[in-house]
């Protein structure tokens, strides 16, 4: 089998309005990387379900996610684009590699702990093993790198982890170490409301994120109401990152505008937050209506988003089934 030197995998999940974290950290990425990868871009629905999903809005919400990866600017013409539980391989490879994943390499896994809080007797064993999809998601495409926001790092940690083992315990080089692609001025947005805090679909607070599909108002308000601190605006790197609201807003600022985090804090030393809010609120809805515009319009096209997904679909599972049937092989299966 001929093994890819430059292919992409990544996922978003379609568990609720997409927002500027995921834009930032990884859809906007995923554009610029484009033309350099072959890119397998994925809705993860089957990672949306380990907590509760209505399923009267999963499937729009799948599709939503879809209308952003091309309105953000992903070519479907070039790339796949596809839905994870379309493509059986994925959950396949899940299985086998829970049987590779230890119990201790989990039990590490922070963004676990994070979301079962208190309640960890009660959430799903999906929820506990999720790693392990995702290093089936990324392993079935014998993807080389994966461009994913910073909150996903000790995730893509274990999935070399698994690659590894699995390539020592069988004696092979099969699979791939993959890199993490965690690049831009914003890799960990955080909430409008606590610096300290991820910006997140389940926070359930409306103003601690931005959404893709967020009125020009909407965003303005939001940025207007978004936590600072009572100083002006700090003139050098190292007294910015002591002030985690300020570092935020910055950070979204040169990521949005394609400039450095340096050049921002010049151009806003000793400045008061009420002007630099205003020019973020500028800058913010002129990036941002354009892609909400066109989202719009792809979702009133479903017949155009399901050829998209179907051709993705196709393409994935014609990369994907060579894969698995080779695992399964060197794992001893009868074919
Ligand atoms: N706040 C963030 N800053 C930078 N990148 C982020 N990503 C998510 N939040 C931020 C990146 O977006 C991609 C898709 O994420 P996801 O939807 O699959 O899952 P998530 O990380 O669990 O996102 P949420 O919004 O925090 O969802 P909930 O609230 O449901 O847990 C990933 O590349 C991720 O790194």
């Amino acid at each position: 089998m001929e093994k890819p030197t430059k292919r992409i995998l990544s996922g978003v999940q379609p568990s609720g309005d997409l927002h500027l974290g995921n834009y930032l950290g990884a859809i906007k990425n995923f554009v610029s990387l484009q033309e350099e990868y072959e890119c397998f871009f994925c809705v993860v629905d089957l990672h949306a379900i380990t907590v509760w999903q209505d399923p009267k809005v999963l499937a729009n919400k799948t599709r939503e996610v879809t209308a952003a990866f091309i309105a953000s600017g992903i070519n479907p013409n070039k790339n796949n684009i596809f839905v994870q539980s379309q493509v059986p391989q994925h959950a396949q490879l899940g299985w086998l590699f829970n049987c590779v994943a230890r119990m201790g390499w989990l039990n590490r896994m922070t963004q676990f702990k994070d979301k079962a809080g208190k309640n960890s007797e009660n959430v799903s064993v999906g929820l506990f093993s999720y790693p392990t999809l995702m290093a089936a998601d990324i392993l079935i495409y014998l993807a080389t790198h994966v461009p994913v926001g910073d909150d996903q790092k000790q995730h893509l940690e274990l999935t070399r982890d698994i690659a590894q083992k699995f390539n020592n315990d069988f004696k092979t080089d099969f699979f791939p170490i993959p890199e993490p692609l965690i690049f831009g001025e914003a890799t960990r947005v955080m909430s409008l409301r606590d610096g300290s805090k991820k910006m997140s679909k389940s926070d359930p607070s409306d103003y601690s994120r931005i959404m893709l599909t967020d009125s020009a108002e909407k965003i303005s308000q939001k940025i207007k109401k978004a936590k600072t601190d009572p100083l002006p605006l700090p003139d050098n790197l190292d007294d910015l990152k002591s002030r985690s609201e300020a570092l935020n807003l910055i950070s979204i600022f040169a990521s949005l505008h394609d400039t450095s985090l340096e050049k921002i804090v010049a151009e806003y030393a000793g400045k008061e937050f009420s002007l630099f809010k205003r020019d973020l609120v500028d800058l913010a809805v002129s990036k941002l209506e354009p892609i909400t515009s066109e989202m719009n319009k792809i979702m009133d096209d479903q017949e155009y988003l399901e050829s998209v997904l179907n051709n993705g679909k196709e393409s994935a599972i014609s990369v994907a089934e060579p894969v698995l049937a080779k695992t399964k092989e060197i794992i001893g299966f009868l074919s």
